[in-house]
Parts: C-alpha cells; sequence; structure tokens
C-alpha cells in the first residue's frame, strides 16, 4: 500500500519510521511519504493561511497549495483514497480501518488552524474518492495525530505487517466487544494473583471465562457498544447480546417464551411433564424472588434468559432459553457463559439439568466444557445432570 501524507508539519509524521510500521516500510510492504504543503506555494513567506470570510476566529488554510499538492498527488493512473482528519467528520472505527486496509492507495490531508478552505474537500472529491474522518469527540491542533493513529489501525491489519494474524482477529473491537484481561508470569505478583482457571488447562473452561470478562469489561466501561434494544445498534443483537437483570416485570415474557422454547423438548420426551411447561406465571413471579436471573432484548422483545441461584457451593443454571427464531446464533452460549461469570467467589462449580433426549442442547453444554454427572428420571422422563468446575 502507498500512503501519502501532505502537512505544513513533516516531522510531525517521523514516528511511521518506527516499529512496525516502519519495519513493513523498509521490508516494501508500505510506502509511506510524507510531502510538506509549503512545497506547493510560490511566494516568498510560503503561506498556506489567510483570514475567514464572513469572519470568525482564527485562521483557514488557503486553497491553492491544497490543489496542487492533490494535482501531485493525483497525476498518475492509481489516484488515492483521500482521508481528511478533522473533527467534524464521521467517526473513526475499526470498521473503517478494515475497509481502507484493502485499497492500494491512501492520502491523507492534514489541516491546521480552523481547518482547510471547503472548495478544497469540493475540489478533491471531482477527482478522488474522500472520506472527511474523526478520531473522537474533542479537538487535537491538527490532523497529523489523527493521521498517525488512523495510518497505525490502518497498517496493521495489511497482511505482512503483524507478523501473528491470529492475534488481530481476537483483539478489543472485533465482534464488538472489549477485550478480557490478559496475565503473564509470575504466577503471584505483590500479592495479586492470576486467576485459577487461566492456570487449569481447561480450555472450555478459559473460553467461556474470558467471553464473561469481555461482556463485563464492556458493560463497565461502554455499555455503548453493547445491543440497548433501542435502534442504536447495527449488528444482530444476538452478536453483542445485552444483559440485564430480570425483574418482575419479565415474568409475563418469560413465562411466555419459555413455552416457545419447550415445546420442541415436550416432543422429544413425548411429555408435557416438564417443570417449564406445566408452572405459572405465579410460579415464574415466584422463582424470580428466589433465583437470579437476566434477559436479553432485540429491539425491546425478550429473545433470550437464563436463571441461576447457589445450593451451597455449586452454582444452579437452568431455563436457559433462546427465542426460537433466534436461535444458533450463539446466543445460548453467550447465556450460559454470562451466568456462569455472575457466581459468587465461593462458589466452585456450576450444575445444570436438563432432559436425556435434549441431544442439541446436550451437545452445547459439553463444547461449554459441562460433563455428566448424574442420569434420574423426572416425572417418567430421562434427566441428566451436569456438572462443571469452576477452575
Ligand atoms: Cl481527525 N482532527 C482534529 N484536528 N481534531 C480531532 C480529530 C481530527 N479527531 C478528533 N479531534
Amino acid at each position: 500500500m502507498r500512503i501519502d501524507v501532505v502537512s505544513i508539519f513533516p516531522a510531525y509524521l517521523e514516528p511511521l519510521g518506527l516499529s512496525l510500521i516502519g519495519k513493513a516500510t523498509s521490508q516494501g510492504v508500505l510506502d509511506v511519504h510524507v510531502h510538506d504543503l509549503r512545497d506547493f506555494t510560490h511566494d516568498r513567506h510560503r503561506t498556506v493561511d489567510d483570514t475567514p470570510y464572513g469572519g470568525g476566529a482564527g485562521m483557514v488554510m488557503r486553497p491553492e497549495p491544497w490543489g496542487e499538492a492533490f494535482d501531485a498527488l493525483t497525476d498518475g493512473d492509481d489516484v488515492p483514497h483521500l482521508i481528511v482528519p478533522a473533527p467534524g467528520g464521521v467517526l473513526f472505527t475499526q470498521a473503517i480501518a478494515a475497509e481502507l486496509a484493502r485499497k492500494p492507495r491512501l492520502a491523507f490531508a492534514c489541516g491546521r488552524y480552523e481547518g482547510i478552505d471547503e472548495r478544497v474537500i469540493d475540489e478533491a472529491r471531482i477527482r478522488m474518492p474522500v472520506s472527511v474522518i474523526s478520531l473522537g469527540d474533542y479537538v487535537l491542533n491538527g490532523g497529523e495525530v489523527a493521521a498517525l493513529a488512523m495510518i497505525e489501525a490502518i497498517a496493521r491489519l495489511i497482511p505482512g505487517v503483524i507478523g501473528n494474524a491470529a492475534s488481530l482477529d481476537e483483539e478489543s473491537h472485533t465482534g464488538g466487544l472489549l477485550e478480557y484481561p490478559i496475565y503473564t508470569k509470575p504466577r503471584e505478583w505483590r500479592g495479586h494473583e492470576v486467576p485459577s482457571v487461566l492456570l487449569s488447562g481447561d480450555h472450555g473452561a478459559i473460553e467461556s471465562w474470558r467471553l464473561g470478562q469481555r461482556y463485563e469489561r464492556t458493560e463497565a466501561s461502554r455499555p455503548d457498544l453493547l445491543e440497548t434494544g433501542g435502534d442504536s445498534g447495527t449488528s444482530p443483537s444476538t452478536e453483542n447480546p445485552r444483559f440485564v437483570a430480570a425483574t418482575a416485570d419479565d415474568a409475563g415474557e418469560i413465562w411466555t417464551m419459555a413455552r416457545a422454547c419447550w415445546i420442541t423438548e415436550a416432543r422429544d420426551h413425548n411429555s408435557f411433564n416438564i417443570p417449564a411447561l406445566t408452572e405459572n406465571l405465579t410460579d415464574v413471579q415466584e422463582w424470580l424472588t428466589q433465583w437470579r436471573a437476566w434477559v436479553v432484548r432485540s429491539r425491546g422483545r425478550l429473545i433470550g434468559s437464563v436463571r441461576a441461584r447457589r445450593t451451597e457451593k455449586l452454582w444452579d443454571i437452568g431455563r436457559l432459553m433462546v427465542a426460537p427464531d433466534m436461535q444458533g446464533r450463539g446466543l445460548g452460549k453467550a447465556l450460559l457463559a454470562y451466568a456462569e461469570q455472575q457466581a459468587p467467589d465461593d462458589i466452585v462449580g456450576f450444575s445444570m439439568f436438563t432432559g436425556g433426549h435434549s441431544v442439541a442442547n446436550l451437545r452445547m453444554y459439553q463444547r461449554a466444557g459441562y460433563e455428566t454427572r448424574g442420569r434420574s428420571t423426572y416425572a417418567g422422563i430421562p434427566t441428566v445432570e451436569l456438572y462443571k468446575s469452576r477452575d
């Protein structure tokens, strides 16, 4: 990829010669050119700014030097995609970085002062694709630091810039969740222990602990990334579920959804004598006071739920359900991981019950690290007791 940067402070871009970006450049993966805007002026003072028409504070970048700089950038066949860093642009995101990482050529126009004469952008759009992009809701003195940040975020997505491709898709902001906490040696440092699950060697348990941590951190630091139930979420709510503690107000919907969810269990076991189907609304209202329960909504509709409570040192998890039209997208697994995450510190393991013929459920629980601990019958139906140790 070729990247051109135009600025009145080329020295601001010197960090591009360092670290992974610098290495990618010396290996020929990246081709970075930094230009001094003043080289495109013709007056003795190399003037790039003037006072704003219509009045107002500060200075505006004059169009002529920018026009000539863009002429130089577009004189070949391969025109760049122009990025104008500005606080008034669209918000820079990982998705935008990924899109720009696929372009063969980018150019950054770093403005200073109050900004660039608007006609520069209008003119540039005639000749090349242009994106005005902001880093966030704060004001920098110019576009250089923003261009550095964007170039770093973009360049590291180009094959060959980062050695370890696996570390790319596991990290923060892929999947819309923040990253889980990470630890290395020593095992104990200044009295702080590494979480014991990470030393257990149980990959299923580690995976679900990490997923739980990601939800917890996202909820705490960036609740806006999680589905709100309103129209702000663009990704399907099953991808980014927001777990909310259930209240008595949820009883009716939980009761109704349980009917929709357990009907297949009734068929598979040839019986309606299943607790989730025989209980009435009052029973649900009653257990909501005895159990902790969480719900997930999509545009206001209940689409998932789970409950859990302590039995001595075990955390009993149950009524795990996903609306029939939302199944098969990992929401059940995420609900289970979340319920596990909510267990008090002294809980040593998780237990669950399911019907002996619930093949798909049993397979999912197994993949989540559960083992069969016992088999019995309930009202003539075979049941399986599942167990997973906490670490
Ligand atoms: Cl891209 N430019 C400037 N000047 N300020 C900013 C910004 C960009 N993003 C946030 N603040």
